[in-house]
């Protein structure tokens, strides 16, 4: 029996995941690794998307590969490449556009929230059909499970919704996938501002927990985040975002349920709670942050192993996209 096939991928636009990233998404990479064939991808394309500065763009692409091996990706088990070493993408993307909706794209929440906060000046069309090139990552390699933050789940619909229509239409050619989304600790809020998702772009600088930060600075971080009135750590989305989002990183790095650290803290207050959760946050990403540093020393290392995974996965993307040209009838 053939192996299932996993695949997920993420910008490179900072220079450090956040553990919203890792909790949401990247922790489920390493995790399926184990009796799956994954293809990680880190999307450059997408991260175009925004306006970028190239000498960061390369910075940025080899600290991503240089923290996904860190955090347990092994180049050797899964495929893990760069988006834009495989052309077969753009070549999709461009396939995907053309089944898709005005309509259904304008309904994409992200794109809402991204453009509006930007403004339509400065939204780029790219930004618009973000989600097509993604549904094109997923597609062309057959992919069975997507493992990726809520925030995804639309997206990930949409591609479902793109590969039955286009297999409807043209005849069987792309595996319907399915999202694989954590329900409990999916999504990690800002520490700051504990309505709004912890984000690489729009989140708050004190209020995203890097993984490639310093352990005195997310101490630091941790010890000044928002909590709520009151005093008793208790979890309650409504009334105590602050300490419920903390209670959900606590929780997610240390193994520990929500209820459990709840009865450590009863009758402490919030400086005790903070301590703890600033101890475990900072003893878990210690030696992570050590491994993608000494990654990071070698960049021609991390070059080599990148341009091998592009080899890889350039051969099933390849087959894929001649399937879909021939059953378009496009002569080649
Ligand atoms: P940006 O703010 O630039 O859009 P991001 O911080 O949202 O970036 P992405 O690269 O878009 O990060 O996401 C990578 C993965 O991390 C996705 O699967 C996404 O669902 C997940 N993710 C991002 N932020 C969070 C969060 N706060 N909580 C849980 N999962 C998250
Ligand atoms: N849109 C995703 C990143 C992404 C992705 C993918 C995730 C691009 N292509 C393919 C899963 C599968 C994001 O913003 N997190």
């Amino acid at each position: 029996m053939s192996l299932k096939r996993v695949l997920s991928g993420i910008q490179p636009t900072s220079d450090s995941f956040h553990l919203g990233n890792y909790v949401g998404a990247l922790r489920q990479w390493v995790a399926l690794q184990e009796g799956h064939d994954a293809y990680y991808c880190i999307v450059d394309l997408h991260a175009l998307t925004m306006e970028t500065d190239p000498a960061l763009m390369r910075k940025r692409t080899l600290a991503s590969a240089a923290q996904l091996i860190a955090l347990g990706i092994d180049p050797n088990r899964s495929t893990l490449f760069v988006q834009s070493q495989v052309a077969q993408h753009n070549q999709l993307g461009w396939i995907m556009e053309c089944i898709t909706g005005f309509g259904e794209a304008s309904r994409m929440t992200q794109f809402k929230d991204k453009s509006s906060k930007n403004g339509s000046d400065s939204t780029k069309v790219g930004l618009f059909t973000y989600p097509m090139l993604q549904a094109a990552d997923i597609l062309l390699y057959q992919a069975d499970l997507v493992p990726v933050g809520e925030d995804q789940r639309q997206h990930i619909e949409l591609t479902r919704d793109l590969a039955t229509r286009f297999n409807s239409r043209y005849g069987q050619t792309f595996q319907i996938p399915e999202g694989f989304i954590l329900k409990a600790g999916a999504k990690i809020n800002d520490i700051q501002e504990p309505t709004a998702k912890m984000s690489k772009s729009s989140g708050t600088s004190n209020g995203v927990i890097e993984l490639m930060d310093t352990p005195e600075s997310n101490t630091k971080k941790i010890k000044s985040a928002v909590t709520d009135t009151g005093r008793e750590v208790r979890f309650d989305e409504k009334e105590k975002p602050g300490i419920s989002n903390l209670l959900t990183i606590h929780s997610a790095l240390s193994g520990q349920t929500i209820s459990s650290i709840e009865k450590d803290f009863d009758g402490k207050g919030y400086g005790d709670f903070k301590s703890a959760v600033a101890e475990v946050v900072v003893e878990y990403l210690r030696p992570i942050r050590t491994r993608a540093l000494e990654l990071l020393e070698d960049e021609s290392h991390l070059i080599t192993l990148l341009s091998q995974g592009a080899a890889k996965a350039r051969v099933v993307a390849a087959q894929t996209l001649d399937e879909t040209y021939k059953n378009l009838g496009l002569v080649q």
